[in-house]
């Protein structure tokens, strides 16, 4: 067996955006209200604001106030990076970048206005067509998500969301209508993002408000069941319709490391990956509810309501591909007053080794390398980094461009730890950056945290002229793209 060099060939490098966070449009095309529409801007608040439930949470007073609201006002996922008007001009930006893959996700209520429709919104059917279409004639691959985050308003209020079974058939009729028109288009699919965020940021994952729930926890697993089986059907939809298709899982994995060598600590730890990480590719992967849940459910009263032949669809319904999003590291230890830092969807314990970012998230990308090490020796399924990145402050200066340096290192460390893991022998399909453009942060509902490579000219409040700008990082990944990750210098 012959030792691998670095990128095999034929690796997909790509970007990322999510339709709520990059498409505005909200109320266009036949397009209904849906989850992400609802939430409020709040740049306003600190970092401890933010922490607090009440900030993270949905409530009935605050989706009330939403559906209220008759134009874009306080809330910017409904104006987005104004990507619906401009998917061309943001595709020509892509290829120009050399991507060889896009992962973008579909508008579940731009397809079916308010999730139970009995028939499909054309114009929304025929609009994602043309944006895929364009992907094809642009030469770039397409890793679809399915499902990111929102769902039709409709759902929640007259479902109450995930935790309502009837939710799954109506994810099934909207796959379906994927699968059929999008077909010939799609080479990678992903029924949900991020499955594990329905237990870290229950509004966006299970679609769960919190004052309506009696008991809140039990909802959320509720949900994820149904999740979980939405997911395995819709892989085995996918196989029946598409033969050959590829269909994948994805969770935001949470790297963690053993604050110490106390058994206690070691042991919190194992926990952790657990409860966080393995649990959801287990089921996804595996096609199992894993035995340590058993305990854990015990242990917060929760009980998981099953019917006959759930754990045969679990089964006959296993992701082709584990994908996953990978941001920062934390820490396990049992020391409830070991020093705090933000990361995605929770907050953790700090690591003094390592350097953080604006927004506190942890950086660390040999934690990359050692999360593909982790994930390939456990299930030995292709591997797919669905999101990484770096939320900075930008600045455009006026000539046009943005010096982002600190973007193109962080970019830069992180291609060689997937490096290191593909000579480790982990296999690999691809990796794209999440946030390939400036979009709207999906925790803080910010533009001013600013991924992308492509900067757009708005603020927090929506006010700019939406203009799009290369970065200096822009250049930097389009020379990375065409050496193959060979040429990683300045
Ligand atoms: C992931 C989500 C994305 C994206 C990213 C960055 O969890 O799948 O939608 O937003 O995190 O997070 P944020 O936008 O909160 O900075």
């Amino acid at each position: 067996m012959a030792l691998r060099t670095g990128f095999p060939k034929g690796f997909l490098w790509g970007g990322a955006t999510a339709a709520s966070q990059v498409e505005g449009g909200w109320n266009e095309g036949g397009k209904g209200l849906d989850t992400a529409d609802c939430r409020p801007a709040a740049s306003h608040l600190t970092t401890e604001q933010r922490r607090e439930p009440a900030f993270k949470e949905m409530t009935s007073e605050k989706i009330a106030a939403a559906i209220q609201c008759p134009d874009a006002g306080e809330y910017p996922f409904r104006r987005g990076s104004d990507g619906y008007h401009r998917w061309e001009e943001d595709l020509d930006l892509y290829a120009e970048m050399g991507l060889k893959v896009y992962r973008m996700s579909v508008s579940w209520a731009r397809i079916f206005p308010n999730g139970d429709d009995v028939e499909p919104n054309q114009e929304g059917i025929d609009y994602y067509r043309r944006v895929l279409e364009g992907c094809r004639a642009r030469g770039m691959k397409v890793f679809l998500t399915m499902l990111h985050y929102s769902i039709p308003i409709n759902l929640v209020e007259k479902y109450g969301g995930w935790k309502n079974r009837e939710l799954i058939d109506l994810y099934l009729r909207y796959a379906r209508v994927l699968f059929e028109n999008y077909g010939d288009l799609v080479d990678y699919w992903l029924p949900f993002n991020e499955m594990n965020a329905g237990r870290f940021l229950p509004f966006n994952g299970t679609a769960l408000i919190r004052d309506r729930e009696e008991h809140f926890d039990q909802s959320v697993y509720q949900g994820l069941h149904h999740q979980f089986l939405a997911s395995a059907l819709a892989v085995k939809l996918g196989h029946r319709l598409i033969p050959g298709s590829q269909i994948g899982c994805m969770i935001a994995r949470f790297c963690h490391y053993v604050g110490s060598c106390r058994p206690e600590d070691q042991l919190q730890m194992l926990r952790d990956e657990q409860y966080t990480n393995w649990f959801y590719t287990d089921v996804m992967v595996r096609g199992i509810y894993p035995e340590y849940m058993e305990r854990y459910f015990d242990l917060k009263n929760i009980e998981v309501k099953m019917q006959p032949g759930d754990q045969q669809i679990l089964q006959k319904g296993t992701a082709d591909f584990i994908s996953f999003s990978y941001y920062f590291t934390q820490i396990s230890t049992v020391d409830t007053a070991w020093e705090k830092t933000d990361g995605n969807l929770v907050t953790g314990s700090k690591n003094p080794y390592l350097t953080a970012s604006e927004w506190g998230w942890q950086y660390d990308p040999m934690g990359l390398r050692i999360t593909l090490n982790q994930l390939w020796d456990r299930y030995r399924k292709p591997l797919f980094v669905a999101e990484n990145g770096l939320g900075a402050t930008d600045v455009l200066e006026p000539d046009g461009t943005v010096h982002d340096a600190y973007r193109i290192a962080y970019l830069r460390h992180h291609v060689e730890a997937m490096r290191e893991a593909i000579i480790d022998g982990v296999n690999l399909l691809g990796y794209t950056w999440w946030g390939v453009i400036d979009l709207v942060s999906n925790a803080t509902m910010q533009m001013s945290k600013r991924y992308g490579f492509i900067y757009v000219d708005a603020d927090d409040g929506g006010n700019g002229t939406f203009d799009r700008f290369k970065k200096d990082s822009f250049y930097w990944y389009q020379k990375c793209i065409a050496t193959n990750g060979e040429d990683l210098g300045e």
